[in-house]
């Protein structure tokens, strides 16, 4: 009984690029699933999704939004996920609770790295995903043209179940192509009517029918067997191949349609049902016992221990904190005592709550594979687990978002400064990617996050939500450091006179590694010539030494470290000498395998009426960008460039004055470059007054 209740289980993410259209989707799956009166709507302020006011002010989806809908005897959960760069913490954070992902795809044929980024996140985590092409209201769309660079990222056959059918007075419905039936809309989001599929388009219908039955048919050898006896196949046997090519991560298949007026949307709930796996079709998250640290098995079963995921905070002064979880096994009880595994801090559930948008309804348990809330918990934080005091186990943490841009944050009352750090602190819980710290020279505060836009949000929520006003001051640039030849070097350290000697001698190599690699440490000793218990105290020594370089006191990247000499001393030699000896050695590596510095180079995507084309690009330009392209999007263009940190670190406000206020962007770090010799010295002058590092030879 327990086991049919979670097959009926499915929580769909809706994922993909920033502004394509995800929260109308999400908004019109509810109404068509019959939960909602009318289509909310993020333009308006009226989407049951988009919020926050952070988000209605901005019509753009910042946080993880849920709403439940029951269809066709299942429990749909709907999680609405961000899609521009500087919220992609969130959307991580909401995969750990899905079970399925529709990737909604814009129809102009456009592949950012953003979805690039949330798919490979859905490959790890084995999460069965469909898409689905919006938009086709506007115009008429080559759905292969427009599919062909989704299959280049892609690692799954993109294969479409369903083609559009319209006239040049817009889209009328769709070509089931798993049916074989023209699916036309009705109206106010009801079922589309079933018809035949008219004569004229029978061509274009058969060939992309052919390429269907085919990719369904190399999934399985028993399918193969009888398409190539029969050359056909029945269309519950295409429905089962595709969820077998779905749950096997082989396929991709392609729903069409605009949200706006409800035009395949009906199917996307279907396939939901159909295609997409429940919490038991996933691959099972690993646990690993609380104590003995070896793993266990957590599956999602209702018999088996409690062990929930947490997965989302959210704070609020006035209602008090809320945290949200998904059962991964067993089940959880209003009103019981669970522990925090991470934290091993007993945890009272007080009433469970199940999400509708804004708003809540208590339920008395939430079973394997349910994605449930909790109000006031004390010691618990996102990332969290949740277990049966019995059976306490741990399961994955939620991975951590590096910072790209870093600001100052000066409160505008000095007696605010104190709450300003605790209120930063708390928001801290709901938001993994961001980081604070205080700089221990200024004393000011500084705001870490995943880009401009990310940390502006932070700032009206402080305001919003704590009643502190902080003001920005122009972020700091993370510079790192890396070198492009190679040097050896000795790091040595003799201290034999009077008392414990301390003896270490190290001879290391380094050289240069491609751009993003990291760091390598590689041990060529032999003959014992360091003994082996003294090798990780040498990768140690180094590791510690990293993050400050020499040139700025940034960190060193992309380099590798090889160990290939060195002597000890049978009595004064120790793990610690070797750690300082091989730090020594690293500094004077350094210096000698000429090291350079690298900034962060930024993607921007401006968006500028046609008429102030000309002066963005000049502009772009002459802050060393790189134009990599423009699209229409009438009335406007889009331009996507590239553009160094350093220089685009205020373009908020010098965009809006080029462009009356017209002109709009967005930014997310795209990678390292050497900063250009002929600014080189002066960029590492004015970086180390700031940092207060005396210059070489002072
Ligand atoms: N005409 C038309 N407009 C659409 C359609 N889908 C979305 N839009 C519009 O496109 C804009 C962005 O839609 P959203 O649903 O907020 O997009 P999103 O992907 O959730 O955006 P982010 O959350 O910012 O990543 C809104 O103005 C929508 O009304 C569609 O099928 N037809
Ligand atoms: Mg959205």
């Amino acid at each position: 009984m327990a086991a049919e209740e979670v097959a009926r289980i499915r929580n769909i993410a809706i994922v993909g690029q920033g502004g394509v259209g995800k929260t109308l989707l999400a908004d019109a799956l509810v109404l068509a699933a019959g939960s909602a009166t009318r289509l909310g709507r993020s333009d308006d302020g009226t989407s049951l999704f988009d919020i926050e006011p952070e988000e209605v002010r901005r019509k753009t989806s910042i946080t993880t939004a849920i709403h439940h809908v029951p269809w066709r005897k299942h429990e749909i959960t709907i999680l609405d996920t961000p899609g521009y760069a500087a919220f992609l913490a969130e959307t991580r954070a909401a995969l750990t609770a899905a079970s399925g992902a529709v990737f909604v795809l814009s129809p102009h044929g456009e592949v950012k790295v953003e979805l690039e980024r949330v798919w490979s996140w859905c490959r790890a985590l084995g999460i069965p995903s469909i898409a689905y092409m919006t938009r086709l209201d506007r115009e008429e769309t080559d759905l292969d043209e427009a599919l062909a660079p989704v299959a280049r990222v892609v690692d799954a056959k993109v294969i479409p179940i369903a083609i559009p059918i319209g006239s040049t007075t817009g889209l009328e419905g769709y070509v089931d192509l798993v049916a074989m039936r023209s699916m036309t809309a009705a109206s106010d989001f009801a079922a589309p009517q079933s018809g035949a599929i008219a004569s004229g388009s029978q061509a274009a219908v058969a060939a992309h029918r052919d390429r269907l039955l085919e990719a369904v048919a190399e999934v399985d050898d028993a399918l193969l067997e009888h398409y190539l006896e029969s050359g056909e196949l029945a269309e519950d046997e295409i429905r089962r191949g595709l969820r077998l090519g779905v749950l096997a991560g082989k396929l991709l298949p392609v729903l069409v349609g605009t949200p706006a007026r409800g035009i395949g949307v009906h199917a996307v709930l279907d396939a939901a049902v159909d295609l997409l796996g429940s919490p038991a079709d996933l691959p099972e998250m690993e646990a690993v016992d609380a104590k003995s640290g070896q793993p266990v098995a957590r599956p999602a079963d209702p018999g088996a221990p409690f062990a929930a995921l947490v997965f989302k905070t959210v704070n609020d002064p006035f209602a008090g904190k809320l945290s949200l979880f998904r059962v991964v096994s067993g089940r959880a009880s209003s009103d019981s005592t669970v522990l925090n595994a991470s934290r091993g801090a007993k945890e009272r559930l007080g009433q469970l709550l199940r999400l509708e948008g804004k708003k809540q309804a208590p339920i008395g348990v939430a079973m394997a594979g349910e994605i449930c809330a909790v109000a006031k918990l004390k010691d618990t934080a996102s990332g969290d687990t949740l277990a049966d005091e019995k059976a306490p186990v741990l399961l994955p943490k939620l991975p951590t978002f590096e910072a790209v841009m870093s600001f100052a944050a000066q409160p505008k009352s000095k007696a605010d400064e104190e709450k300003a750090t605790q209120s930063l602190q708390k928001m801290m819980e709901e938001d993994l990617a961001l980081h604070i710290e205080r700089d221990p020279e200024s004393r000011e505060i500084i705001v870490s996050g995943s880009g401009q836009l990310h940390i502006e949000v932070v700032v009206e929520r402080l305001k919003r939500k704590y009643g502190v006003e902080v003001e920005l001051k122009a972020p700091k640039v993370p510079y790192r450091e890396t070198i492009k030849g190679r040097a050896e070097a000795q790091g040595k350290l003799k201290k034999q006179s009077g008392g414990r000697g301390q003896f270490a001698d190290t001879w290391i190599k380094l050289e240069p590694l491609p751009r993003g690699a990291g760091f390598e440490f590689v041990d060529e000793i032999v003959g014992g010539a360091i003994p082996r218990q003294y090798i990780p105290a040498v990768e140690k020594g180094i590791r510690e030494a990293m993050p400050r370089g020499i040139l700025t006191g940034s960190p060193v990247v992309d380099f590798k470290v090889t160990l290939f000499d060195g002597s000890y001393h049978d009595v004064d030699s120790s793990e610690m000498a070797f750690k300082i000896a091989a730090s020594l050695g690293f500094k004077d590596a350094l210096a000698k395998a000429r090291p350079v510095l690298l900034e962060p180079i930024m993607l921007l995507e401006v968006t500028v009426p046609d008429e102030c084309m000309g002066d963005v690009i000049g502009d772009l330009n002459a802050r060393r960008g790189r134009v990599l392209g423009v699209d229409p999007k009438p009335p406007h263009q889009v331009i996507r460039a590239e553009v160094p940190m350093a220089e685009v670190l205020k373009y908020a406000p010098d965009l809006r004055s080029m462009t009356s206020g017209r002109g709009d962007f967005h930014m997310a770090f795209a990678h390292y470059d050497e900063v250009p010799a002929h600014l080189s010295d002066k960029v590492i002058k004015e970086v180390r007054a700031e940092r207060g590092i005396a210059a070489a030879g002072e």
